[in-house]
């Protein structure tokens, strides 16, 4: 769950609101290159989720309550949605069509669920679950059923978080504090093979794995201000894609795997901003909500 982004929500609202009014309007299906955004806004009041196209036109809102919505991702055919809701309290995890229609719970329990992420076959989901204290990473059946924790267990207070399927679906990089500050790790999806891709003493943050499976775009605060990174996934060959002196957050590919989409702060907000995969060509799109998920199937535009 990008929890921190909740927060900044609350202050974008009012921002959102004059800058947005084609809440009702339907996604369209002509910018098939760029491809769509699941986004999340409260400009409602409270947190709900959006589809939105990627270059910041046209969205349609597919959740409505007053709870919060939130950590939406595609399932890979783009026909459903896997998010986090709060209306019980504690968070559990829901999927539904990507119109917005069907929604159902997989997961009810007293603990926090939240940041799902669908398989590339389309079998299964991963998501994080715990308490205030301490995360850890679990797997399970996209029906809701055999829910396991693949992460280590033991009783120690630090997180696993922000897991992120390899395109084979056959690892997961997340980013975990087991070493005192967060760090960028890989393991197999049953959870062995734990391998460390960074290793300083600020925070690196929430992976995302290239389509083609060669890299892993995350985000650093080494310089003091966080700036968007992409790493080898054997660890090797750092890239630092950003150079400011505010925050650039949330890296997430495009589906061609040519470009980054991310968070980064002009003047005192937060917007959508896409770079190429190279570092060059940084566009700022004129819009303001968050955004988590990007798919390029205009089979779910209509
Ligand atoms: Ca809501
Ligand atoms: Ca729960
Ligand atoms: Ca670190
Ligand atoms: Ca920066």
């Amino acid at each position: 769950m990008k929890k921190s982004l909740l927060f900044l929500a609350s202050a974008l609202a009012v921002v959102v609101l004059t800058a947005c009014g084609s809440a009702s309007e339907n996604i369209s299906a002509s910018d098939t290159k760029s491809g769509i955004f699941l986004i999340v806004s409260d400009r409602d009041g409270d947190s709900e989720i959006f589809v939105m196209n990627a270059d910041g036109s046209k969205d349609q809102q597919l959740t409505d309550n007053d709870v919060l919505d939130f950590d939406p991702a595609w399932s890979p055919t783009g026909k459903e949605i896997v998010f986090s809701s709060d209306r019980d309290g504690d968070s559990e995890i829901f999927v539904m069509n990507a119109d917005g229609s069907k929604k159902q719970q997989l997961t009810d329990n007293d603990v926090r669920d939240f940041d799902p992420a669908w398989s590339p076959d389309g079998k299964q989901i991963l998501f994080v679950q715990g308490n205030e204290t301490s995360f850890r990473i679990h797997l399970m059946e996209a029906d809701g059923s055999r829910e396991n924790l693949i992460s280590a267990e033991d009783s120690q207070t630090y997180s696993d978080d922000g897991p992120a399927w390899s395109p084979d679906g056959e690892e997961i990089a997340f980013f975990s504090d087991r070493d005192g500050d967060p760090e960028i790790f890989v393991m197999n999806v049953d959870g062995s093979g734990v391998r460390q891709l960074t290793d300083n003493d600020v925070a690196d943050l929430y992976p995302a794995w290239s389509p083609d499976g060669e890299e892993i775009a995350f985000f650093s605060d080494r310089d003091g201000d966080s700036e968007i990174f992409v790493v080898n996934v054997d660890g090797s060959g750092v890239r630092q894609l950003t150079d400011n002196d505010v925050a650039d957050l949330y890296p997430t590919w495009s589906p061609d795997g040519e470009e980054i989409a991310f968070f980064g702060k002009f003047e005192e907000d937060l917007r959508m901003h896409r770079i190429d995969r190279n570092g060059s060509g940084l566009v700022m799109l004129e819009y303001f909500d968050l955004w988590f998920d990007w798919k390029n199937d205009p089979a779910i535009a209509n």
